[in-house]
């Protein structure tokens, strides 16, 4: 029966060392709770959803001691990613597109890195955010490793990093050139030198505004992957959104995208058939007023719905026969 079914797993990351505000680990608890699957599973063309809970991990004894300046939380970063790593590279080899529920933006390290090295290896990655997070230890304001995930997977990085313990399972693999931003208003001094030297595919708020959601997003696709044989990875920070359609984030900033530019995005990428893996991070259900959150929860779920073939233009009825439209 669901053999022709798109393979969807969910992973729960209920992270949150990666920043310091409480309450974004309660993220996945929120959006499983206001009927996520359930709301997958009324996708036309049914899905095959497997959830496999939350990651959980343990800090290694030759960890337990480290740190590295200006990163914190790194213990934590370093042993939950690690797992998180290895359970998106099995759920991809399992032909499932991976769904992760964040958690902060720290997890994005180990999804990527997880993808990559799954049997999906060729992979180009959309980053949805209000922000690069591109700082490295020596260029950031926060000390957040939130802010640091992009820097630790490009390749062209890697040198600007110290030694990082425990960190040798993560290669710094992917070239920025199989990189887009969408979405960026909230760009550090350094990250913005980096974006410039680098010439990383950078589509801010601007973009969107002069040639629409939909060009910014062809034009982004067409630059990571030209010849269109990508496996395709959306990290989607839900504070790309503007403050007043997801305000319980940690890092809000204003004059963000709408949800239906969020939702354009996502059926875009949907249409591809290239979907392999879609991270989505920093809801954070103890910010706002209830129906802020709900709103923000529900915008999160609108956005893992069209990433998966949801259509807003309704479902087609199984058969028009038996319909009573005399
Ligand atoms: N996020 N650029 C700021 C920092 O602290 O490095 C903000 C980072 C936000 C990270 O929202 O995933
Ligand atoms: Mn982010
Ligand atoms: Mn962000
Ligand atoms: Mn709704």
């Amino acid at each position: 029966l669901h053999s022709n079914a798109t393979r969807v797993g969910i992973l729960g990351v209920p992270f949150d060392k990666g920043q310091t505000k409480i309450g974004v680990g309660n993220g996945p608890a929120a959006i499983r709770k206001m009927g996520l699957i359930e709301r997958l599973e009324q996708i036309e063309g049914k899905l095959d959803i497997k959830d496999f809970g939350d990651v959980s991990y343990e800090i290694p004894p030759n960890l337990e001691h480290q740190n590295v300046p200006n990163m914190k939380g790194y213990v934590e970063f370093v042993a939950c990613n690690h797992k998180l790593s290895k359970s998106v590279e099995n759920i991809i080899n399992e032909e499932r597109i991976c769904v992760t529920l964040g958690g902060d933006h720290s997890l994005g390290l180990g999804t990527v890195d997880g993808h990559l090295k799954s049997k999906n290896e060729n992979v180009c990655v959309l980053w949805v955010d209000a922000h690069p997070d591109l700082n490295t230890n020596k260029t950031s304001n926060s000390g957040n490793v939130h802010g640091m995930p992009m820097a630790l997977l490009a390749k062209e990085l890697s040198d600007y990093w110290p030694y990082l313990p425990g960190l040798d399972w993560q290669k710094p693999i992917i070239s920025l050139r199989n990189i887009a931003y969408i979405g960026l208003r909230s760009v550090d001094l350094y990250e913005r030198v980096v974006i410039d030297k680098l010439g990383i595919n950078a589509f801010g708020m601007e973009d969107i505004e002069n040639y629409g959601i939909s060009t910014v997003v062809e034009m982004a696709i067409n630059k990571i992957d030209p010849n269109k044989d990508k496996s395709i990875h959306v990290s989607f920070d839900i504070d790309a959104l503007d403050t007043l359609e997801a305000p319980s984030t940690g890092s809000a900033v204003r004059g963000g995208m709408t949800l239906r530019e969020g939702i354009q995005l996502m059926e875009i990428v949907h249409r591809t058939g290239r979907l392999s893996a879609l991270d989505l991070v920093e809801v954070n259900p103890n910010i706002g007023t209830e129906q802020e959150v709900h709103r923000t929860v529900d915008a999160a779920i609108h956005i893992i719905a069209a990433g998966l073939g949801h259509s807003r233009r309704g479902l087609r009825p199984k058969n028009v026969n038996t319909l009573p439209l005399q």
